[in-house]
């Protein structure tokens, strides 16, 4: 069966698609033959994070990039990610992408997880569905992100660009320092620049960015936007290819290809080790153990375990 869906998947079916990233979502079995199945595939799509707190627009601009890339032929995947949402199917996040737009068009195909029915970590969750769109070949996928908590660094940590959206009466750019995003985000909107502050923050983000960061292109990495109305999304447009382009050259994918490979191994020995050490005597005493009010030291809680 798993088989019929991955020849699916290679025509693009989207019932294909659907199935298998359900089947990777709740079974621990058919996960691992899938993600095996359809690794040597993987490693061909642009992966785009886009991230900022709630609010700042961060479905606008994905909407924009998604008519954007259509426009150019790119086919793309949307992955919405809501560690915060117990829901899935896009009931609460997807609401403001318009998937209903493209619903017809088979280059485009958009999904919702929450926190229900994963497993593993969310961002990993994300990244096996992101590899799932890979293997069906779409060129782009994005990621949108609810916040800028931790989940959303470890998802947006995982891909070739990353997105930062800001907007002036936020307030939180000095939040979002200190969150980590701003370390790893490579190009930045200051979105909403229709009001008023917009001049303010870009000023204090150029010098941030001048003071933390060796490169001499600060300038090109900040973007005002207002995603209302379009403005700007040439620009991201540009620098998205740009990246692109640098990441589909032979080194970039080799040394990709390589860290991934290593992560998805020692991803296989964690999971292994996981399985190995939770026998029902193990749990029994651990179980014991937590209950006791006066816990023993772990040293000396795993000489009592097999392992
Ligand atoms: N004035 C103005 N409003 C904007 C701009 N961009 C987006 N908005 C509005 O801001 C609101 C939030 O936009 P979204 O794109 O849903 O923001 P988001 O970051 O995806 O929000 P969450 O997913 O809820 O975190 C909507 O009402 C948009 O129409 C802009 O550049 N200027
Ligand atoms: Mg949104």
């Amino acid at each position: 069966m798993i088989e019929d869906l991955l020849e699916g998947l290679k025509q693009k079916h989207i019932q294909s698609i659907s199935k298998l990233i359900s089947l990777v979502e709740n079974n621990n079995q058919e996960r691992q033959e899938i993600l095996d199945s359809i690794f040597p595939y993987t490693n061909n799509s642009f992966r785009i994070g886009i991230t900022g707190p709630p609010g700042a627009g961060k479905s606008t601009i994905t909407n924009l990039l998604i008519e954007k890339f259509r426009q150019h032929d790119f086919s793309v995947g949307v992955i919405l990610v809501d560690p915060s949402s117990p829901y899935t199917g896009g009931a609460l996040l997807g609401d403001r992408i318009r998937m209903d737009k493209y619903y017809t068009d088979k280059d485009v195909f958009i999904r919702s997880l929450a926190t229900r029915g994963s497993k593993g970590g969310l961002s990993d969750e994300a990244e096996s569905v992101a590899d799932i769109l890979d293997a069906a070949g779409f060129d782009i996928i994005i990621f949108e992100t609810v916040g800028v908590g931790q989940i959303e660094i470890d998802v947006v940590e995982q891909v070739d660009s990353v997105i930062l959206i800001l907007v002036p009466e936020s307030g939180d750019d000095i939040q979002m320092m200190k969150a980590g995003v701003i370390e790893i985000a490579d190009i930045f909107l200051i979105n909403k620049s229709d009001r008023k502050g917009s001049d303010y923050l870009y000023a204090s983000l150029e010098n941030f960015l001048n003071l933390s960061s060796l490169e001499k292109d600060i300038k090109s990495k900040i973007i005002k936007t207002v995603g209302t109305k379009g403005i700007g999304i040439n620009q991201i447009f540009k620098q998205l290819l740009e990246r692109r382009e640098i990441s589909l050259k032979k080194e970039t994918i080799n040394t990709k290809h390589k860290s991934k490979y290593i992560k998805r191994i020692n991803d296989l020995i964690i999971a292994k080790a996981k399985n190995k050490f939770w026998t029902e005597k193990n749990i029994n005493i651990v179980k014991r153990e937590s209950q006791n009010k006066k816990k023993i030291p772990l040293s000396k809680l795993f000489k009592k375990l097999s392992i």
